[in-house]
């Protein structure tokens, strides 16, 4: 049972080999100019040292951050501890210019490939998969409103334990994760279950400073997308079922009024929802 064997040291480490086998991040910033990086370095370093020298930190306290530093790569926390506490301020700032859907962080665990399953299909669950059936309908379009035909709708969620396939043991490969095309209208239609919240692993390095600081670990529940289309910038987004207790104090900032859905319950005990996507134009 993954519950009892998921560790914050086993999904971090696979959190940061994802990582780095999908993407060259220094190629991407090759051009930067020396004065960018002085700029950019000497101002979080600024920073760091403002910290110390206001706070009065103590030996006994910067030795405790260096060993804690140490651990969150020993943890392979990282892309965890990046992607809770850093990564909204960089969507934020990306995407300002935007007009179309409002988006919000990836966090660590998306994962490229999905099994491809057409405009309406059912996403990859085990027999019997908790959690109650969710079936979601929507059309992607441009800012002009015209609909975009062929575009790739990428989901991926956690179960109803709050656990992502390939970073939580014993869930097949490709368990919650699908990738949908939308039809001549632009439109699609996915069966899937409704994730549960997800704490984030309180085992680890990030849980530890969680712990310390008195803060809680949840992130409300959440379904992760991203929608693409040719000629259009990439939209990365979750969306977020409205009454879940961390609605409002997300660990990760990453919830915005646009992204709540607005569910319908079914009489055979399914909800239904209808929620679309509006793509910017690439610049
Ligand atoms: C998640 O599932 C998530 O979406 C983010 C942003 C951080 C940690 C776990
Ligand atoms: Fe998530």
């Amino acid at each position: 049972m993954s519950t009892d064997t998921a560790t914050a040291a086993a999904s971090g480490a696979s959190a940061t080999e994802r990582f780095h086998s999908d993407k060259s991040p220094f190629a991407a910033v090759a051009d930067t100019s020396p004065e960018r990086v002085d700029r950019l370095a000497r101002k979080v370093i600024e920073a760091l040292q403002q910290t110390v020298r206001e706070e009065k930190v103590s030996y006994d306290e910067y030795n405790a951050l260096k060993a804690w530093l140490i651990n969150v790569g020993h943890d392979g926390e990282w892309p965890l501890f990046l992607d809770v506490w850093l990564e909204h301020v960089v969507e934020e700032v990306a995407t300002e210019h935007r007009e179309g859907s409002k988006g919000t962080i990836e966090g660590p665990y998306y994962v490229p490939g999905a099994p491809e399953l057409g405009s309406v299909g059912t996403i990859e669950m085990r027999e019997g998969e908790a959690g109650t059936p969710l079936v979601w309908t929507g059309a992607v379009t441009s800012v002009d409103g015209s609909p975009l035909a062929g575009a790739l709708v990428e989901l991926w969620h956690a179960d109803a334990d709050g656990f992502y396939s390939q970073f939580a043991p014993g869930i097949p490969e490709w368990n919650l994760r699908g990738n949908f095309r939308t039809d001549d209208q632009g439109r699609f239609e996915i069966h899937t279950i409704q994730p549960a919240p997800y704490q984030i692993p309180t085992d680890g390095s990030c849980g530890k400073l969680i712990a310390a600081a008195g803060w809680h670990a949840w992130r409300p529940a959440h379904l992760h997308v991203k929608v693409s289309a040719p000629g259009h910038e990439l939209l990365t987004a979750q969306l977020y079922f409205p009454g879940d207790a961390h609605n409002d104090d997300d660990i990760a900032s990453a919830v915005k009024p646009e992204l709540l859905l607005d569910p319908k319950p079914q009489d055979d005990g399914s909800v239904t929802v209808d929620y679309g996507f509006v793509l910017d134009p690439e610049r």
